[in-house]
């Protein structure tokens, strides 16, 4: 049986809005992956190293019949195509990042990977996207919804719906 995944995508060089609507559409090609929503995007300021250029992000929710490291395996091979170089610094600016916020009822917590994201309290980035699409979605560990998140979350910084530069 399929499994309900959320993932947080982000972008902060380039064209924005092509890498992610181009690393939506790569992630689709799987046929591991299916029924893909996407949220708005969203305008945000650049969390952690806040010397950088602000990010568009999203939440996108997918079925998904890989588990959670094979999605992971899948998630770093859109990320190379989509020119996110495999050795990197953490919190650099980046073309796009993919990661994931919950995998059905998972709970994994390994050096490599940590499901729940163990950030999505502290980041509006996350949670007002995914109330956007999942506004009843119990996340695991929390045991809240993203709005309940949001009204005792820490994170005061900007995240503005997105005014799309191009047209379909
Ligand atoms: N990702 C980070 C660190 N900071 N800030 C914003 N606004 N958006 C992000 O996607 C983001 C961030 C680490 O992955
Ligand atoms: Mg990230
Ligand atoms: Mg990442």
């Amino acid at each position: 049986m399929p499994e309900l995944a959320y993932l947080s995508i982000g972008s902060n060089i380039g064209d924005r809005e092509a890498n992610l609507a181009g690393a939506t559409t790569a992630l689709g090609t799987y046929y591991q992956i299916n029924n893909i929503q996407s949220s708005s995007y969203y305008e945000t300021a650049p969390l952690i190293n806040t010397e950088q250029p602000d990010f568009l992000n999203a939440v996108i929710s997918c079925d998904t019949d890989f588990t959670p490291f094979d999605l992971l395996d899948t998630i770093h091979q859109v990320e190379l195509m989509f020119g996110r170089p495999a050795l990197r610094n953490k919190n650099e600016p980046r073309t796009i990042d993919i990661d994931i916020i919950t995998h059905g009822n998972a709970v994994i917590q390994t050096e490599e990977l940590t499901i729940p994201h163990p950030e999505i309290m502290n980041r509006k980035f996350i949670l007002i996207p995914l109330e956007e699409i999942a506004p009843n979605l119990e996340i695991p560990i929390l045991n809240m919804t993203a709005s309940e998140c949001l009204t005792i979350t820490n994170d005061t910084s900007k995240v503005v719906k997105h005014i799309m530069e191009k047209q379909a």
